[in-house]
């Protein structure tokens, strides 16, 4: 299998089923529609939605069946992104390399599209309940562990220690709980999702979180170190720089190489965790070095 081709495939894939299920950009009142589509198609890399599909299959599950719950987190996560760029939060003007919604569309409106994308993706989950293809309880466990990953013991709880933190010195401890419930906690619900609503039994689903909790460390350490590299080549320094120390990040309580070796520790960690699973889990592993080597 290509990596690269078949995120491109099922990112396709759930780009049709986000167009399909989310409201008409001219649909009454259109703004807010338009703010919506704008963020959604704004060129995300789709991995939490295609970990959704991938989970499905690697326990045999069919990918169409869980589409409405890919479609769902990719919706939460995008939400999450709007609101963590509003003025009020990191005060971003550049999302994916475009305006971010505020910017767009002004701040009150980026508010309102990023909690009417919250909602949509319960109103998405809960739908598939509708579908009689799903069996409603574990619509209902995927309802509840979504929940769970989207508030106060998840991402939320994760952006208020973030927002606490900035611009003092942490612990490791206090960075670990930022960064598994910011990032890990949807990468978390996502494998879950996939494995449960295609009958995933106990075991499968504990070795699937697992890996997920490793694969979404993987991430965000490779993501602090990006955004370093990204800081001091905008700001004309040597990558390891004296900038390492300004953020709430792996590079700067470990530095650049501890980090490195630690991001390549939790991603063999995330594949040890995979070894029971057959070739269908072979994306989930690709995705493990696509994590790691990733450049945005
Ligand atoms: C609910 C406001 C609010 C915040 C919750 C998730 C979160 C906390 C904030 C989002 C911003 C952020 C930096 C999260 C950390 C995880 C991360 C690096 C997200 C970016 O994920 P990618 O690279 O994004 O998958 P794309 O653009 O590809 O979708």
């Amino acid at each position: 299998m290509d990596f690269k081709t078949e995120l491109a495939r099922r990112a396709l894939v759930i780009d049709q089923a986000l167009n399909h299920c989310l409201p008409a950009a001219d649909a009454h009142p259109s703004i807010i529609h338009e703010a919506i589509r704008y963020s959604i198609f704004a060129g995300g890399k789709r991995l939490r939605p295609a970990l959704v599909m991938a989970s499905a299959c690697a326990v045999d599950g069919d990918e169409s069946l869980v589409l409405p719950a890919a479609c769902a987190v990719e919706v939460l996560h995008t939400y999450s992104l709007v609101h963590d760029d509003l003025p009020a939060m990191d005060n971003d003007d550049l999302r994916r390399g475009k305006p971010t919604s505020h910017k767009k569309f002004g701040e009150a409106i980026a508010i309102l599209a990023g909690d009417s994308m919250l909602t949509m993706a319960f109103a998405l989950l809960a739908g598939m309940g509708a579908t009689g293809r799903v069996m409603p309880d574990k619509v209902v466990q995927v309802i509840s562990e979504v929940a769970l990953a989207a508030g106060t013991c998840g991402l939320i709880g994760g952006q208020v220690v973030d927002l606490l933190s900035s611009e003092k010195e942490i612990a490791q401890q206090e960075l670990e709980y930022i960064h598994t419930h910011k990032t890990g906690a949807l990468y978390r619900a996502s494998v879950r999702a996939g494995a449960i609503l295609s009958g995933a039994s106990p075991d499968q689903i504990a070795k699937l979180t697992a890996y997920a909790d490793n694969l979404g460390l993987a991430f965000q350490i490779t993501d602090d170190i990006l955004d370093i590299e990204g800081d001091e080549e905008k700001l004309g320094k040597p990558v390891g720089s004296d900038n390492i120390n300004k953020k709430a990040t792996y590079p700067a309580l470990y530095g650049l190489e501890e980090s490195r070796k630690l991001a390549r520790a939790a991603g063999d960690r995330a594949l040890a965790a995979l070894n029971p699973f057959g070739a269908e889990a072979e994306f989930l592993r690709l995705l493990v070095q696509f994590v790691l080597s990733r450049d945005n």
